[in-house]
């Protein structure tokens, strides 16, 4: 075995990590910036006890997701390639929740895809109308009920080979279904430290054999829109970006100004309501 290599950050801790490689799992001590999901390189430590890595680099992500704290960006996780959005008909999700999602993984080249839970307790009207205005977005929807095992293995084929992270309100299954795609109960994952003491993991990354990577960060939980600039919220958009092509003037306001084609679209029923009212929101949030 070499003494230098390459793994990925599967725990994360207040100030450690585990780092997974080729030739088994290291404890490191976390430097600045490292998150779950970075690939590293790890200098292997021969203790007395046993291996511990010390990390000396951490690899160009291809994907980040941040977070925005009183103008500091804090990083919770990086490589994710797909969040799957949980939405369920009780507790309610709002059409905000998922735009925002829509939008943040837009803008993190990240692909957003929705997990339709708990389908065994039945939706009203505005429930389904709700799911019919992504799938005309050419979201991938997936129905499911964690609970009841429902379609749990069509999920566990679209996300093999990705790295995933499951985001949704408290309540709409997020344990429940990362438990069963797992296969195992997830206890919050302790370490402990040369005097015993347990620390309890911030975040994880479960790698299944099938090659599906689950993110599990609760930090990422409560994201916010106020860290983009008004320019970019159009992004996660795609249908009022394409109509905004045809306005008449290059700096329509898209509410009241003349000639705006996103208004003629929406009274046309080419964009449904929750999406533009969504998009104005947060685009004038101050
Ligand atoms: N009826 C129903 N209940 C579910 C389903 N999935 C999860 N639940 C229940 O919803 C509650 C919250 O689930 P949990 O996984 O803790 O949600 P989390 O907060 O997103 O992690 C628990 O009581 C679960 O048993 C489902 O598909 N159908
Ligand atoms: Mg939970
Ligand atoms: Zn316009």
């Amino acid at each position: 075995m070499k003494k230098v290599q390459t793994g990925q950050v599967i725990e994360f801790y207040s100030n450690s990590c585990r780092v997974k490689t080729n030739f088994g799992e290291f404890t490191c001590l976390a430097i600045k910036n490292v998150v779950v999901g970075d690939f590293v390189e790890l200098e292997i430590i021969q203790d007395s006890k046993k291996f511990l890595g010390k990390i000396l680099k951490i690899n160009q992500r291809f994907s980040s997701l941040s977070k925005k704290n009183k103008d500091k960006k804090k990083l919770f996780a990086a490589n994710i390639t797909h969040v799957g959005i949980l939405i369920t008909p009780k507790p309610k999700t709002s059409s905000e929740f998922i735009d925002k999602w829509i939008l943040k993984t837009k803008l993190s080249d990240i692909e957003a895809f929705i997990i339709n839970n708990k389908n065994d307790l039945g939706s009203d009207k505005e429930y389904q109308n709700k799911i019919k205005i992504y799938k005309s977005l050419n979201i991938k929807i997936i129905n499911t009920s964690a609970k009841y095992d429902e379609n749990l293995e069509e999920l566990s084929n679209y996300i093999k080979n990705k790295s995933v992270l499951f985001v949704g309100n408290s309540g709409a299954g997020k344990s429940t279904l990362t438990s069963k795609i797992v296969g195992k109960d997830l206890k919050t994952s302790t370490l402990s430290n040369d005097q015993g003491v347990h620390t309890t993991s911030i975040s994880s990354l479960y790698e299944l054999p099938n090659g599906i990577k689950i993110i599990d960060s609760p930090g990422m939980r409560d994201i916010q829109i106020m860290e983009y600039d008004k320019e970019q919220i159009i992004y996660g958009f795609e249908e009022i970006l394409k109509s905004s092509k045809g306005c008449k003037y290059n700096d329509c306001n898209h509410i009241n100004n003349k000639g705006c084609n996103v208004k003629k679209a929406l009274l046309n029923g080419v964009i449904s309501k929750s999406r533009y009212n969504n998009f104005i929101k947060f685009r004038d949030l101050e």
